[in-house]
């Protein structure tokens, strides 16, 4: 007999009515009268599910059937930001949900405002993760996400005195609808020990790895839905826990303590998401959250296609497994070992079929932000492993020095094994080596990659370096973040712009139309009230929506150049305190910050104090407060930034040309109809060239004029000892102004610029201060500005992660679309 199919909730106000109130009834075991916020928040993240579940469910079984290729992302962050309302526009059910709820007495926007984020992430490269994995969904691409199911996430940051202070991110308190666990699917994991030679039974020497402890890596599925197709993919978390025999084993010895603390030591794996990416190394437990990640996954993949009876010698066919950064690269020689170790692959065997599986995106320039681990580390914890890096190592080696006629110099340039300051495996060496594809992740960061960072890789391998130009999912950052633009773009071109950015273009004619650009404004106008009513509720922050706003938020890193920004405040600050500018001729503005500092990261830390104290002073200043006011509210996050960028007119994008890799706010801002005044680097570059000159407002050095300063010595305090207006800014920071009148508050971060600025602040101040003028002009002429505005938007469709999803497959994974029916 057979069984009929459960019917997923029909798509209407009944429908879902009914479904909310079993959820409520039977999940939450409550009634609407009894119901907490929570409650019923829960319930209707559950209803939104059921909606997905069949989605999800057919995705998955067609997978299996069809047997399509595909990509795994592995990503130590994903910053996923709410997921109710993504779920909500996902399944079109924003509007059926809304009058649902209003006919319980119930509020979708109180509800909404219930969940917590996951934060599993810290910034750009996590959201990152996110935007892609949504872009794949949406784009019927056949792929699974894999990463760590933290604990605890970023944490969450508030002020003392102004000063930063962290605390845990509790997003796992109220309960978790958006996963589904699979503790029958765990697979143990393996750390430490020794490694052994034997002879097999074919007479064959072979090496073995025997740990000395074990974890258990339970995974969590999350569903990915694409936008209105009928495709749900999994992004898959693990959660570590101990092993049964880890505390059972004492426990029965009857040492419960002990039991108790072994248990700790093993669920400490996915405990917390590492925020020092200040200190990328020395940390051992986050060596273990990636060997961690990466074997649990590799082994579910690899479990998975040999149930199909699948030929690992065809495993390039089926997969790519992309590398998000370094954090994930242990897989190539955790690959290795199962093919070798495991499956009595041949060395060379195996390392073609693992060459082949894998692509490495690098997210970096910075030469400190590298990832290298100690040998000693790696040997300690991953013996086999190491001995595997050292075979890959030496062979590799052995290439260079033929190619080379024996260039000694390149090989130790070159070595996956640095040997000072001490022996330590380099992760992107090992990544470069390892992958079949690289790629930076916009123009200029590429050819960076190219000409410095792996320039003698590039010369050895130049088909394996790429470019793959970031982007961001328009569906969150601009249909579900700015519903009046979105409504305002539909009403012109139709719909098809959210799964089309390009489409934009045809926003172009309307630039030019004056109605268009009054409903323009209209819709920012709205946003910034929607901005000043979050900051009110959130911060008690009062912000005047009237004022042109000026925006900055990003990670707290000395490159990113937050400093120069409270030059630029400071600045304003004197020269309306001097009488040398007339409050009546400023355009008022206001400036907001959000950033996170790591916890670990002093300077960046100091300048967060420096950047609250200014605007406390400015802000109770009479005269200069009617012109500039400072807003810095606490716990910047994915949430607030879905507020805080369609609300902006001004993007801060001001880092030192050659620091930042692409930058991903950028784009959110450009297609939110925010100008930017911004340096030439990362992908400021490419959206300057498609929005034109005359919307971008350009200062600073170039890249190669940096650099030529930086080797000729770059002396900053020249630039002070020059420039009066520079003098007067960093002289009130240092006389005390901002600290009560301690001149020892600051002095760390005066002197710091003066005798090192290692990113030129002080370089580009002047050349900032004048884009700024310019910014004050150019907004003067309101309608000149939504002209630009509207421009930025029209010309911003590169910037779909969508398109980013369409060059990796193009140039790297090779997969196609499985559609998947609704
Ligand atoms: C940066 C730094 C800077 C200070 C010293 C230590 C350190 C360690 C790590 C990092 C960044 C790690 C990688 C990362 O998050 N990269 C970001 O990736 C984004 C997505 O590709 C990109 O838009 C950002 O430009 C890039 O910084």
């Amino acid at each position: 007999e057979s069984i009929p199919p459960i019917a997923t909730p029909t798509h209407d106000v009944d429908g879902f009515v009914r479904q909310y109130l079993r959820e409520l009834t039977y999940t939450q075991g409550t009634t609407l009268e009894r119901a907490s916020l929570n409650d019923k928040y829960l319930a209707l993240a559950r209803t939104v599910r059921s909606y997905l579940m069949a989605r999800w469910n057919r995705t998955m079984t067609q997978q299996y059937r069809k047997q399509s290729r595909s990509v795994a992302y592995l990503s130590a962050e994903y910053l996923l930001g709410r997921q109710l309302d993504n779920a909500l526009i996902a399944s079109d059910l924003e509007q059926i949900a809304a009058e649902g709820l209003e006919r319980l007495g119930l509020s979708l926007d109180e509800l909404r405002e219930a969940e917590v984020e996951p934060g599993l992430g810290n910034g750009g490269l996590g959201r990152l993760a996110a935007c892609f994995v949504d872009s794949l969904a949406t784009m019927d691409i056949p792929a699974i996400g894999y990463g760590i199911r933290y604990e605890y996430g970023i944490f969450r940051q508030t002020f003392v005195d102004g000063r930063q202070v962290e605390e845990p991110d509790n997003w796992l308190d109220n309960g978790s609808p958006w996963e589904i666990a699979r503790p029958e699917q765990e697979v143990a994991v393996g750390f430490g020990g020794h490694t052994e030679k034997y002879t097999d039974d074919d007479g064959v020497e072979r090496s073995r790895w025997v740990p000395g402890w074990s974890v258990l890596a339970v995974p969590y599925n999350y569903m990915v839905p694409g936008y209105l197709n009928g495709r749900v993919n999994t992004l898959r978390l693990w959660s570590a826990r101990a092993t049964h025999a880890f505390d059972l084993k004492i426990f029965n010895y009857g040492d419960y303590a002990e039991a108790v603390r072994a248990q700790t030591f093993a669920e400490n794996i996915s405990k917390v998401l590492y925020p020092e990416d200040s200190t990328p190394q020395g940390k051992e437990l986050r060596l273990q959250q990636q060997y961690f990640f990466v074997a649990a996954s590799l082994r579910d993949y690899i479990d998975r296609v040999l149930e199909e009876g699948f030929d690992l010698h065809r495993l390039p066919e089926r997969i790519t497994f992309q590398l998000n950064d370094t954090h994930p690269v242990i897989a190539v020689p955790e690959l290795m070992r199962i093919l070798v170790d495991e499956k009595g692959f041949g060395w060379d065997e195996a390392w073609e079929v693992t060459r082949q599986c894998f692509a490495y995106t690098c997210h970096t320039l910075l030469p400190e932000a590298l990832e290298v681990w100690p040998v000693e580390l790696v040997g300690r914890l991953l013996p086999r492993h190491l001995e595997i890096i050292y075979r890959i190592n030496e062979e590799f080696l052995g290439q260079v020095r033929e190619r080379s006629g024996g260039d000694e110099m390149l090989v130790r340039r070159m070595s996956i094994i640095a040997e000072h300051p001490e022996r330590a495996v380099r992760m992107a060496f090992l990544a470069t080596v390892g992958a079949a594809k690289v790629n930076g992740v916009a123009e200029l960061h590429s050819q960076l990659l190219r000409d410095k960072v792996l320039h003698d890789f590039a010369q050895l391998w130049p088909e394996k370096f790429t470019n793959v130009t970031n982007g961001v999912t328009p569906r969150r950052f601009v249909r579900l973040a700015n519903p009046g633009l979105s409504a305002l773009i539909t009403e012109a071109i139709g719909d098809g712009w959210v799964t089309d950015l390009e489409r934009l273009r045809e926003l172009e004619p309307l630039a030019d139309d004056a109605e268009f650009r009054r409903r323009f404004r209209e819709v920012k106008a709205a946003n910034k009230d929607r901005l000043v009513r979050l900051l009110a509720a959130r911060d008690g922050i009062e912000i005047d929506p009237s004022t042109m706003l000026d925006v900055m938020v990003k990670r707290l890193h000395e490159y990113k150049r937050q400093m120069l920004k409270v030059l630029h405040v400071v600045t304003l600050y004197d020269r309306i305190r001097s009488g040398e500018l007339d409050p009546a001729q400023v355009v008022p503005r206001t400036v907001v910050f959000g950033a996170k500092a790591a916890p670990g990261y002093k300077m960046a830390k100091e300048i967060i104090a420096l950047i609250n104290h200014v605007g406390a002073v400015v802000n109770a200043d009479p005269v200069v407060s009617q012109v500039l006011r400072v807003a810095f509210p606490a716990n910047y996050n994915v949430t607030v930034a879905e507020t805080l960028v369609p609300a902006a007119d001004l993007s801060e994008q001001i880092s030192l040309a050659g620091k930042e890799a692409s930058g991903t706010g950028n784009m959110k801002f450009a297609l939110n109809g925010a100008l930017t005044i911004g340096t030439d680097d990362g992908a400021n570059v490419e959206i300057r060239q498609l929005v034109g000159d005359e919307h971008f407002f350009l200062f600073g050095l170039t890249e190669p004029e940096a650099s030529a300063i930086q080797e000729a010595g770059y002396r900053p305090a020249a630039y002070y000892e020059q420039n009066p207006g520079l003098r007067r800014a960093l002289d009130l920071v240092a006389s005390g102004e901002f600290s009560g009148g301690d001149r020892s508050v600051f002095e760390p971060i005066v002197s710091n610029l003066l005798y090192e600025d290692r990113f030129m602040v002080l370089a580009d101040y002047q050349s900032y201060v004048e884009a700024q003028d310019r910014v004050e002009g150019a907004y003067r002429d309101e309608d000149a500005w939504s002209r630009s505005a509207v421009l930025n938007v029209a010309r911003s469709g590169f910037f779909s992660s969508d398109r980013s999803m369409r060059d990796y497959l193009e140039r790297i994974w090779h997969a196609e679309a499985v559609p998947v029916e609704l």
